[in-house]
């Protein structure tokens, strides 16, 4: 992205050099200026007066506010009670200074962040099958080169538009697209072929397309033998996945399942994507495992043009997770609860390693804690809209209003803001330096533009001071985002995420640098696991997954499939894009999506209200009639607050592994409203 012109009026436009996006911007990016002057923008810190209003302060009454009550709730219930929760937008700098922040100052378990509800599955899955979690572990261009590829769950052609060129060069070089959504998307409508699931069917789905590619000897065995491990117990698994058993389950019939287990198989080269559809479920990590054996089995793994990847979300969904602000992990992708990496991080911050914190809670387990016995009793949010975003948000939104002190920071007094005791105005994205990761683990520079509006500090001052006043300030003395980097560098070396060899110059220079990168004079990894995998024993392992009904199924009072994801001109929980006027324009309201079977069924007009309830309550939506759907399942986007929020639906039932919310399906009711 490239922005000219001033500060009161800045122009933004695509970078044509950049090799990632080629100077495609989404909507978003065309009209992200239009949020830094906003007149609703926060220009003052804000506390809550005697009689319950939010009224300006000094930035001094409201950092030595904040640090009493810290100061106070840790005195009272220990050092865990203050929590910490961050968001994958942030930069790598302040990701990793919000993890050191709630270590070393705070001296707090309980630091988690949004990611938690986007890339954890992906992310577990990818650890578990090849040792380490980069999204894509092979450069984009790889998808314009792919003779065949499944994207599983992921509506790119609204949530990510600037790579949808990959996907347009691979199906004009004569490539094979298969989408798997129970939505006809404008994605899917791209696809040759759609394999349009019930929701929460995505490991049967796999299981079945495995079944064919053993069946009809489409598997590369000599690669399975070589490189991997388990074969044998996925083999024994997806036998009992017979097609016409899984057509009955996933609804995809088995001239589609064959189609789709052909494409893939007769390939010379091919990519299995996943994204949010068959991640964001209770059985998350074992859909995208049951996808990635599926890699495993055809010997992708490892190969140009071929593999498999996830399409990690945020600005920065990739080095947000990586740094330490997740609760069960140091920088460098490190554990936290592994010997040798707590000595190695608290050499780097000059510390005792016993001084560390253990794991503590993950995002939903934090929040659901928030005001209880043995929970977190005051909060910091920095970069997240949890009232909106978090599922079963009518509980949390509960949760959030018992805690003793809430402090929240924003650009916007967004839904969680309005809730809190201390609101801080934060720096935006052209307001700081600072890196950026992106879905190819490409370390990338985001540049200052402007100086912030008077009034308004970035949140690595804000941190840095915190720290100061809680007595922690040696540890907290940087000069610039430059200095947090290298540091950051050298707390990851030999980790996982290996940033070491990666500098401010470094990056600049060459577009970019794609960890690991354990030296200086190394020149980054664009493409993993040439050489075998990050494993133990440098082979993959594949793991037998089963087909799980969901926990909260459609029954006679709630009869229908609930899922919720993105529309194209609204962003996440839609503090920025409600904001300007031209995206509110292109998507003014939230809508229900309804097939016009079901639409008939329930008496719901096109333009039409509905209300829709669920085990959790109801929200309020406006009706839009069509046939790109199933008929069994309704789809809303979750970028509203108040009685339009899909999240008062949604259903907190966590992974086991990843604790990430099942967001993708649920039992649910429709009907008109007057
Ligand atoms: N415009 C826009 N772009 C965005 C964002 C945004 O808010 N707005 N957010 C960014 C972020 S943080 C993320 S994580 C990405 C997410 O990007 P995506 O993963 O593409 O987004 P979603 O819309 O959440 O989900 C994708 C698709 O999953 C489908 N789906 C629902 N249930 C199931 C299921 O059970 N199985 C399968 N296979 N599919 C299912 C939905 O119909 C939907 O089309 O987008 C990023 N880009
Ligand atoms: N039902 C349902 N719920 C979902 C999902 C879904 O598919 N369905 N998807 C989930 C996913 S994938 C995600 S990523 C989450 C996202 O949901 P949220 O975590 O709520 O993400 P945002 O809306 O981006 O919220 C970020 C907030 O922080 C502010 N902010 C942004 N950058 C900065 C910064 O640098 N500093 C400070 N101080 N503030 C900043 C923004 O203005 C905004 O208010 O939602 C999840 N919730
Ligand atoms: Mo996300």
């Amino acid at each position: 992205m490239v922005i000219e012109g001033a500060a009161a009026d800045p122009k933004i436009a695509g970078n044509s050099e950049f090799p990632v996006n080629k100077g495609a911007l989404c909507i978003k990016g065309w009209t992200a200026a239009g949020t830094l002057n906003h007149p609703e923008r926060l220009r003052s810190p804000l506390m809550r007066d005697a009689d319950g209003r939010l009224a300006p302060v000094s930035w001094d009454a409201a950092m030595t506010r904040i640090v009493s009550e810290f100061k106070r709730t840790q005195e009272d219930y220990g050092a865990d009670a203050v929590g910490v929760f961050g968001g994958g937008s942030l930069t790598n700098e302040k990701s990793y200074l919000l993890g050191k922040f709630a270590r070393v100052a705070l001296g707090t378990a309980n630091i988690d962040y949004n990611g938690r509800f986007c890339m954890s599955s992906a992310a577990a899955a990818s650890i578990k099958a090849f040792g380490i979690d980069r999204g894509l572990p092979f450069p984009v261009e790889d998808i314009a080169g792919s003779e065949a590829i499944l994207l599983v769950g992921s509506n790119a052609s609204e949530t990510m538009p600037p790579i949808m060129q990959y996907f347009d060069t691979q199906r004009a070089n004569g490539g094979r697209l298969i989408v798997a959504d129970p939505r006809l998307t404008t994605t899917a409508q791209r696809a040759d072929l759609h394999l349009r699931l019930t929701p929460g069917t995505d490991a049967a789905l796999a299981n079945g397309i495995m079944h064919i590619l053993v069946r009809d000897g489409l598997i590369d065995t000599d690669y399975i033998e070589a490189h991997t491990e388990g074969f044998a117990s996925v083999r024994a698994t997806v036998s009992t996945y017979w097609p016409e058993r899984v057509e009955r389950i996933t609804g995809v019939s088995e001239a589609n399942l064959i189609q789709a287990a052909r494409m893939l198989g007769e390939a010379r080269t091919a990519i299995v994507l996943t994204a949010r559809g068959a991640e964001q479920q209770a059985q998350g990590v074992n859909n995208t495992l049951s996808f990635i054996n599926i890699a495993l089995a055809l010997g992708l793994v490892g190969k140009p043009n071929s593999g498999y990847g996830c399409l990690t979300g945020q600005g920065n969904g990739q080095g947000g997770r990586e740094h330490g602000q997740k609760a069960d992990q140091l920088p460098g992708y490190r554990k936290i609860d592994d010997p040798a990496a707590r000595e190695h991080v608290a050499s780097v911050w000059g510390i005792d390693p016993d001084t560390l914190p253990a794991p503590g809670k993950s995002a939903y387990e934090l929040l659901d804690s928030l005001g209880q016995e043995g929970g977190v009793r005051s909060l910091l949010v920095l970069g997240s809209n949890v009232v909106v975003s978090a599922p079963n948000a009518v509980h949390v939104e509960r949760r959030l209003r018992s805690l003793d002190f809430l402090v929240v920071s924003d650009f916007f007094l967004s839904e969680t803001a309005e809730l809190a005791d201390v609101v801080l105005p934060s720096a935006q994205w052209a307001e700081e330096d600072g890196t950026m990761t992106n879905l190819e683990g490409r370390v990338i520079m985001r540049k200052w533009a402007f100086e912030p509006p008077d009034g308004i500090r970035d949140d690595m001052q804000v941190i840095c001071e915190l720290a100061e006043r809680l007595g922690k300030g040696e540890h907290f003395s940087y000069g610039s985002t430059e200095e947090v980097f290298k540091e950051l560098g050298r707390a990851s070396a030999g980790g996982p995420a290996d940033y070491s060899g990666i500098s401010y110059a470094k990056i600049e220079a060459n577009d970019g640098v794609f960890w690991p990168c354990p030296d200086e004079g190394h020149a980054g990894t664009p493409r993993m696991f040439t050489q075998g995998f990050a494993t133990a024993n440098g082979k993959a392992q594949f793991h037998a997954v089963r087909h799980q009904q969901p926990a909260d199924p459609p029954n006679s009072k709630f009869p229908l499939y609930l899922t919720t994801g993105r529309l194209m001109a609204q962003y996440q929980s839609g503090t920025q894009t409600r904001r300007v006027a031209e995206l509110v324009e292109m998507s003014p309201e939230a809508t229900v999506e309804v097939h016009p079977t079901t639409a008939r069924l329930y008496g719901l007009l096109n333009g039409g209200r509905s209300r829709i309830s669920t085990r959790r309550g109801d929200a309020e939506f406006k009706v839009s009639v069509t046939a790109n759907i199933r008929e069994d399942t309704l789809f809303v986007p979750f970028h509203w607050g108040g009685i339009r929020a899909a999240n008062r639906l949604t259903n907190a039932t966590l992974d086991p592994t990843s604790r990430m919310p099942k967001f993708k399906v649920c039992g649910a009711m429709i009907e008109a409203m007057g």
